[in-house]
């Protein structure tokens, strides 16, 4: 079906039955390039965010056109502070970076990528007087011995608690989903649902030991300010959670700031959980509720299909019933070559360099190998330590093409337990997570 009608057909199947469009909407195909459509009116304010300002008369906008700043133009559009990103979806925003734009030690701000599954709250509520932003921490009964409930701003966090700086790594459970045959609905991440900046912030286990735990806490969930696409308020966007061994970790951050300036807008502004190396789903944005629970917790995407794998192997194309699903927890070892760009020409017997990164959930990398011959044989690279645990590790090697042709570089990292990267799709899933192949480039020798 071409990109218009399909769009029209499915904001038609929104408006008859929102919760059952949800799905089709995620995953709708958009033309990047001429971006044409109809929106439905909520989704003008979200456009706001994307032409860089209010649009004063959005409810006048007829059966929510396009704004015309980004209808049948070719110009890729452009987010405030955010650069060289790859959208794969507008509504929600979904937009990923390239592999040579994750060459910096640590991924600044401009080249993080954006994942969301709602509305972000609006702009001005998350910019404006960062340090009045409050949040609440609530206790199931008989989880806490302290309080109950409390209510935190940012401006408290920093008075009362130590301030931590951490690189930690955040991958999306999807990226890599793009690679999956027979496809996997949602965003079709290639490679770059992947950052790791350096976040600043205090520690999530300072703050729940105020609260004075019992052994009935066992599990936290997060809920941010940002809303369902409908416009339902009492639909969840998103309601995720870690147990509460990963909550009290030391590297387990309440962050409002990201390499030293503050969080990007669309990135959770002004204030989100971090918890490095799980699926990034994990790590709430807009951070308005944290819930101290005495059971698995049970908010929006922790159930059924959502972040969730099958337990055992699964033929490709399987439906598997939610009972027999777990949830993802620590991420798959993985590497990415940042350096060359795909694509590039070096010149026949000439040594040139060849540089990434490499990351394992909880694990550390203790090995990384490339190879230029399709994986017959592999050479070392140079690994280098994470600055912290749950950093992603620099590697590089220096490779040689030995005569003039077309060749691939292929990196291959193997974590602490042993654990290789596959060379193709690891395990097919339904909802195409953990996809942790080999990453290719392309190189033609002169
Ligand atoms: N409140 C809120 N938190 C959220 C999300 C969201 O939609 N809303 N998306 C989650 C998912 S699925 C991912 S992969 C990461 C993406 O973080 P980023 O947009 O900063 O890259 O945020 C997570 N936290
Ligand atoms: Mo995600």
């Amino acid at each position: 079906m071409d990109t218009e009608k399909r769009e029209i057909g499915i904001h038609q199947a929104y408006a008859e039955d929102p919760q059952k469009a949800d799905l089709e909407l995620f995953d709708r195909e958009v033309d990047p390039k001429t971006r044409r459509g109809f929106l439905k009116k909520s989704a003008l304010i979200a456009m706001a965010a994307v032409v860089s300002s209010n649009i004063p008369f959005a409810d006048k906008m007829p059966g929510g056109l396009i704004p015309a700043a980004l209808a049948g133009t070719n110009e890729p559009f452009k987010i405030k502070g955010k650069s060289g990103l790859v959208y794969l979806n507008d509504r929600p925003i979904n937009a990923e970076t390239p592999p040579h734009l994750l060459d910096d030690d640590f991924t600044p701000n401009k080249y993080a990528f954006i994942r969301n599954n709602g509305q972000p709250p609006a702009e001005s509520t998350t910019v404006e007087n960062t340090d009045s932003w409050t949040f609440e921490i609530i206790a199931d009964k008989g989880t806490t011995t302290k309080k109950t409930k409390i209510k935190l701003s940012i401006g408290d966090l920093k008075k009362k608690y130590k301030t931590y700086t951490y690189a930690l790594q955040i991958e999306c459970g999807g990226n890599g989903r793009a690679e999956f045959n027979p496809p996997a609905k949602g965003n079709q991440w290639s490679t770059g649902a992947i950052a790791c900046p350096k976040w600043t912030g205090v520690r999530l286990k300072d703050v729940l030991k105020d609260m004075g735990l019992t052994q009935k806490a066992v599990y936290i969930g997060y809920k941010g300010a940002d809303t369902h696409l409908s416009g339902d308020p009492k639909k969840d966007t998103i309601s995720r959670g870690i147990p509460m061994s990963k909550a009290l970790e030391p590297e387990t951050l309440l962050a409002w700031e990201v390499n030293g300036e503050a969080i990007h807008y669309q990135n959770g502004a002004p204030l989100r959980l971090v918890a490095g190396g799980w699926p990034a789903s994990v790590s709430g944005k807009w951070l308005k509720e944290i819930f101290i629970r005495d059971t698995q917790h049970d908010g929006k995407k922790m159930l059924g299909q959502s972040y969730r794998v099958p337990a055992n192997p699964v033929a490709p194309g399987t439906k598997v019933p939610n009972e027999d699903m777990r949830i993802i927890e620590s991420m798959p070892v993985k590497s990415l070559v940042t350096f060359p760009k795909t694509g590039v020409e070096r010149e026949a017997g000439k040594p040139f360099e060849v540089r990434g990164k490499a990351w394992a959930g909880d694990l550390s990398i203790i090995e990384m190998e490339v190879s230029i011959d399709f994986g017959a044989s592999w050479q070392k690279a140079k690994l280098e330590l994470a600055v912290n645990k749950l950093a992603w590790q620099k590697w590089s090697t220096t490779v040689s093409l030995p005569i003039h042709g077309y060749y691939e570089v292929w990196a291959r990292a193997t974590d602490s337990n042993g654990k290789k990267q596959p060379m193709v799709l690891p395990g097919w899933n339904p909802r195409g997570y953990l996809n942790n192949s080999c990453h290719r480039i392309a190189i033609q020798a002169t």
